[in-house]
């Protein structure tokens, strides 16, 4: 058992429409001009990186854009169609590979399988219908046996997938204790997650220890629009800010009582701002074992470039804290669409070899597909471009010569 993490692709569609309320970046950087071919590659480079510090790497695709389909029964053609609508129909948001699905380990799972649900991300319009396209490729990555892959919570209960979701246990492989967090309020914004659906998605699985853990409003109100963005585990670790959650004190206990090996670092706000914290993204991070057992923290260049962040990070680094090395990765482009290292990843623990090798790469497999991006993402794309019918057929046609390369021409 080892844990995988899946990086979605940046799609040759990624651009600033500015469709998220509630996700400060992306609100703030609305209107500017994308550039899908340099996001893409910083996402290759991430992907290159976290290979080398010996993590076992996956892919998931992008989505046919503009999603014609879902134009169509809102009965709209995609040459006629509301800017609005078209911008939802275009967006490259299944890039955030966080969102995709929840995972629980055959190891927390009562039946022994190791249990996908897809995500439903009811609450964003532009986000509610990537799940059929993620739904398929998880059907293909994960048709083994041994996992289970089920359809999305019914609407309106709303679910994110795994960027509410953290698991904590002493060893990848070992039973871990699963926790939801969910949202009731965010001040101004909407509350992405909810319970109902964090508590369906727990039963489904049949996790045999789940905590549901209340987002904290102050954290949704300040821009944490996902939990993935103030808080992130690995193994007996928890990560996260002290306004992360409604009730801190609760939680933490709870965590103790159902694994005592955890260690929680905490990181005050009188060290690090709710707002440093969200817009440098220190919680965003990946998290994860090296093979020699130690864990290091992959922190987007935003982490490094806010003082207070930077110096908290490198004093424990320097003291014994169970975080033992910090590396910096370059993911602006989705960083301003408010995507950070964590939000591009799902993790899977199981055995490798049983996922569907075209979704598992190697350096040679990356050199294959940024040569495919190279050659056909556009270079950039103007929020107000969208509606260009030769931006459109560049798009169709680069993902579909993408999913040629990597063997997947069946994903359509
Ligand atoms: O859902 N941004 C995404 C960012 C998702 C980040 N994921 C995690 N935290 N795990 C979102 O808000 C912006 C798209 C736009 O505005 O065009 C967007 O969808």
């Amino acid at each position: 058992m080892r844990e995988i993490n899946f990086d979605g692709i940046v799609g040759p569609s990624h651009n600033y429409a500015g469709l998220s309320p509630g996700n400060l970046a992306a609100t703030r950087n609305a209107g500017l001009v994308s550039r899908p071919r340099a996001a893409a590659l910083q996402g290759i480079a991430k992907m290159r990186a976290n290979l080398d510090l010996g993590v076992v790497q996956g892919i998931l695709l992008p989505h046919p854009r503009p999603d014609r389909g879902w134009l169509a029964a809102l009965a709209s053609d995609v040459e006629a169609a509301e800017p609005h609508l078209l911008a939802q129909a275009m967006s490259a948001s299944a890039m955030w590979a966080a969102n995709a699905a929840t995972v629980s380990p055959a190891t927390d799972c009562t039946d022994g399988q190791c249990h996908l649900t897809v995500a439903n991300l009811v609450t964003m319009p532009h986000r509610s219908h990537e799940w059929p396209a993620t739904l398929a490729q998880l059907r293909v990555a994960f048709a083994d046996p041994s996992f289970v892959v089920h359809g999305p919570v019914p609407a309106p209960f709303g679910d994110e997938g795994a960027a509410n979701h953290m698991r904590l246990c002493e060893r990848h492989g070992e039973a871990g204790v699963e926790v939801f967090v969910y949202g009731r309020s965010g001040g101004p914004f909407p509350a992405r997650q909810h319970r109902d659906a964090s508590a369906a998605v727990a039963r489904r699985h049949g996790v045999r220890h789940a905590l549901f853990v209340e987002q904290s409003e102050a954290a949704i109100a300040a821009g944490a629009f996902h939990n993935d963005v103030v808080a992130v585990a690995n193994e007996r670790v928890l990560f996260a800010h002290e306004q992360a959650f409604a009730d801190r004190d609760g939680f933490y206990a709870d965590l103790r009582a159902a694994l005592p090996a955890v260690e929680i670092v905490e990181v005050p706000t009188a060290r690090v701002s709710l707002a440093d914290a969200i817009s440098s993204y220190l919680f965003n991070a990946q998290l994860v074992t090296l093979p020699d057992g130690s864990m290091s923290l992959i922190v987007p260049g935003e982490a490094r470039e806010t003082p207070p962040v930077w110096s908290w990070l490198m004093e424990h680094v320097a003291g014994n804290g169970p975080i033992r090395r910090v590396e910096v990765v370059d993911v602006r482009e989705s960083m301003a669409n408010g995507g950070g290292p964590a939000c591009l990843r799902l993790r899977v623990v199981a055995d490798p070899a049983l996922v569907d090798p075209r979704f598992l790469v190697d350096h040679a497999r990356l050199d294959r597909i940024a040569a495919v991006i190279e050659a056909h993402w556009p270079e950039e794309i103007a929020a107000d471009g969208l509606h260009d019918p030769a931006l459109m057929a560049a798009v169709e046609a680069a993902r579909a010569a993408l999913l040629e390369a990597l063997g997947l021409a069946e994903l359509v």
